[in-house]
């Protein structure tokens, strides 16, 4: 292999060949203009027999001199790399601005919660529409409080009042029918009874037992506040959102802007089946987020 040397000026030699060779006399401009003659690492990467796809294919052929064409399939080639160059540095600074924060944690350990309260302080909150159309799921996280609370009532042995029993039997008939769907008026006739169930203090105490028995956190929230729920012109408020309890399916991400940052929040199912639908999400992770119940 010849000489092979990285200079400015207008002579040089070919890499290839110990020949000078003069890059004006090929129309390639001199140092200062636009159009310079190839910059050092081309003749570096010749030199170190790799890097090929910049170069033209007169290049590593030791037969064929450099042309004007040649050069210019070089500087295209140098121009192609020097954007991607510039586009992954982009990427890369874009990159850096994002906060990507993964949810963790056991079922109900507030995780969703957290969600809807970024959402309250960095994204307007909740909209009417919003609101109204948590008006079923409320409904349904009552009626599955106080299965919850009939049953943690027999599985602790709390004996409760025969005159309780009409009732307890009236709402397990109504619930055992039940399907979840769009109601939006909480039924007139389940208002009273289920008034009656939680007033008793047996099934209270079910409720501050929950760590021995499965009873929805949100259980007292919302039966302390069923007068006001099962009013004809109820609309939830923002602490009936936060309250309720749904479920996560698969995965739901929030985006928002601080400062110069953008947040992307994942919120993922805890259930084991879920695992697998968000583990891809540990990659470029910035932060996890664990969620604990107390
Ligand atoms: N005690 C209490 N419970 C809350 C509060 N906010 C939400 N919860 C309840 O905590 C539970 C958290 O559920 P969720 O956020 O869906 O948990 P996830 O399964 O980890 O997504 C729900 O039952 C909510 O009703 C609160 O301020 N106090
Ligand atoms: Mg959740």
């Amino acid at each position: 292999m010849g000489n092979c040397e990285s200079s400015t000026h207008d002579k040089q030699i070919h890499p290839l060949k110990d020949e000078p060779v003069n890059l004006q006399n090929r129309g390639i401009p001199s140092s200062g203009d636009s159009l310079q003659s190839p910059p050092p690492h081309v003749f570096d990467s010749i030199k170190g027999g790799q890097a090929f796809s910049l170069e033209p294919a007169s290049l590593t052929n030791p037969s064929e001199t450099i042309n004007t064409s040649d050069w210019s399939n070089v500087k295209d080639a140098l121009n192609r790399n020097r954007q991607i160059e510039e586009q992954i540095m982009k990427d890369h600074r874009k990159l850096e601005k994002v906060i990507k924060l993964l949810l963790l944690g056991p079922a109900e350990s507030g995780k969703s919660t957290i969600l809807k309260q970024i959402k309250i302080i960095h994204l307007h909150g909740f909209s009417m529409a919003d609101l109204a159309e948590k008006k079923p799921l409320i409904f349904r996280n009552i009626y599955e409080s106080i299965i919850q609370l009939i049953k943690g009532a027999h599985s602790l042995g709390f004996e409760l009042p025969a005159n309780l029993q009409a009732d307890i039997d009236t709402f397990c008939l109504f619930f055992n029918d039940y399907q979840f769907g769009d109601q939006m008026e909480f039924p007139k006739t389940m208002y009273p009874v289920v008034k009656r169930i939680w007033a008793n203090e047996r099934i209270k105490e079910v409720y501050v037992q929950r760590s021995d028995v499965y009873v929805m956190d949100c259980a007292k929230y919302f039966l302390e506040n069923i007068d006001r729920i099962c009013s004809e012109s109820y609309i939830p408020i923002t602490s009936d959102v936060l309250y309720s309890r749904q479920q996560t399916v698969g995965v739901s991400e929030i985006r928002y802007n601080y400062k110069d940052l953008e947040f992307r929040i994942f919120d993922v199912g805890g259930q084991k089946n879920q695992r697998r639908k968000w583990i891809h999400l540990f990659d470029n992770v910035t932060s996890i987020v664990s969620a604990f119940l107390f």
